[in-house]
């Protein structure tokens, strides 16, 4: 195992890395910005190394600063958490030619995945269920009319190198496939630096579900069942639940099967989240994340599983040392992202915390890196805290959350809480009936947009 581990990482995600090693016997080192000097991530770490000015792109994104603290340090690991370098291939590469290790997948399959394309042409081999769309690349305006009008319309163009929901283009149908086709191109290459986009039937009322998976160096891969994640506004999550409302345990299984079988087949390792749409009682595959994702805890909470001391485990070359049979989901785990913003224009609100006080008690977990007299800066993510609650049973969970909220002081600045407040109390949310785009018109109905 390793004895000092690096986190290229700040906010909650660095702190619930570092809470990881201190219970392995890991040694941490924290990097952090000018604007993050009194971070907690950085006042919990054993040691720490200012890596750069408030940007992230001279900081949290700054590779050398990064290679060299570890370096200097003497880490053996580096934990690169979410977003910032986490999918970046060309780091993974860059920290094993200098003899660390990425706890994290290979930089093949970090770049496999990255290329949506060569993603979904690996699943299709592998036998995972996809929208129907391109074979490939789409590279000509006629392939497009004669793809478009075998699939029928609406159809989606999707930039290769695209995901999160940027570079895409609807074409609802012939007339509109043209300017699609053109303006998805030319927004890939200006956004991504390469213009190969591909093309899907649209779906217009899907639910987001994605299933979690850990996968050792042995070629053992287990499953941690799917987390609903449709709930969002433009492309940010905003509550996640862990199982979703709209799968039984008959298609988690058999999507889990499916799934595990065919990242064996490609020799995945540590951990992964494969996206995908439902709608009609069909799952496809859209996307994958070679990356922990901030939604993680529903799992954990659901399989009573360390996803991130797995992640380590895995990567310091141990075997998983159990099957799927050995993991058993109970319960219900629901998730409030709570990011400093207004609850009902969404205006970034930073600022100085002048009393925090988190909630507690039974089935109740509070992922935050603030503490009263902590300033929110606004270099980064909004996001401030995860709430996450867990229950026997989904209504459980929802009571449990209704309650958290109510006690979670947060004050100086605004925050999401009371959004959450309104979510709860809704008749669909209870009844679990909602797809990708159910927040947005809510917030509509409700907001001041
Ligand atoms: C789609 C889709 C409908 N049909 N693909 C957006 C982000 C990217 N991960 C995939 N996205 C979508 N792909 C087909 N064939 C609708 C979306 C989509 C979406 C997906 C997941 C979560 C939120 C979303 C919001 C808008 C659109």
């Amino acid at each position: 195992m390793f004895k000092k581990i690096l986190i290229a990482n700040r906010g909650e995600i660095a702190l619930r890395v570092q809470r990881a090693c201190r219970e392995l016997g890991i040694a941490t080192v924290a990097v952090h910005s000018t604007a993050d000097a009194d971070a907690m991530h950085v006042r919990l770490s054993d040691e720490s190394v200012c890596i750069g000015p408030p940007s992230a792109r001279e900081s949290y994104l700054n590779m050398p600063a990064i290679l060299s603290a570890a370096l200097i340090t003497g880490a053996e690991a580096i934990h690169p958490g979410y977003g910032f370098l986490s999918e970046n291939a060309d780091f993974a590469e860059m920290v094993e030619a200098h003899n660390l290790v990425f706890i994290g997948p290979s930089a093949s399959h970090i770049r496999m995945m990255g290329d949506k394309i060569t993603a979904k042409t690996t699943m299709l081999e592998l036998g995972v269920p996809l929208v129907p769309g391109s074979p490939g690349e789409l590279d000509t305006l006629d392939a497009a009319y004669a793809i478009a009008e075998n699939i029928k319309y609406p159809v989606l163009i999707k930039a290769a190198a695209g995901g999160g929901g940027r570079g895409m283009k609807v074409a609802q149908n012939r007339s509109e496939l043209e300017s699609a086709f053109r303006e998805a191109r030319i927004e890939a290459a200006a956004a991504f630096g390469n213009a190969a986009v591909y093309m899907e039937k649209y779906l217009d009322r899907p639910r987001h579900i994605e299933l979690q998976v850990l996968a050792d160096s042995f070629g053992q891969v287990v499953h941690f069942g799917e987390r609903d994640c449709s709930l969002q506004r433009r492309h940010q999550k905003i509550l996640e639940e862990a199982g979703s409302p709209a799968i039984t345990p008959a298609q988690r299984d058999a999507l889990g099967q499916t799934v595990t079988e065919a990242l064996q087949k490609i020799g995945y390792r540590n951990a992964g989240t494969l996206e995908f749409l439902y709608q009609d009682g069909h799952f496809s595959f859209i996307e994958m994340n070679t990356r922990l994702q901030v939604e993680h805890p529903v799992s954990e909470m659901i399989s009573g599983m360390d996803l991130v001391h797995e992640q380590i485990r895995i990567a310091a070359g141990e075997p998983l040392g159990y099957t799927q049979s050995d993991i058993h989901l109970t319960g219900h785990a629901i998730e409030c992202r709570i990011t400093a913003e207004d609850s009902e224009t969404f205006a970034p609100s930073p600022g100085l915390i002048t009393v925090y006080h988190p909630p507690g008690g039974l089935g109740v977990r509070v992922d935050s890196a603030l503490y009263t007299g902590y300033r929110v800066p606004s270099n980064y993510d909004s996001l401030i805290a995860k709430l996450i609650t867990h229950g026997k049973t989904r209504s459980e969970a929802i009571a449990r959350m209704k309650r958290a909220l109510r006690e979670y002081v947060i004050s100086g600045i605004k925050t999401t809480i009371p959004l959450h407040q309104r979510i709860l109390e809704n008749p669909d949310f209870i009844a679990g009936d909602y797809t990708i785009h159910w927040l947005e018109k809510f917030v509509a109905r409700s907001g001041l947009n």
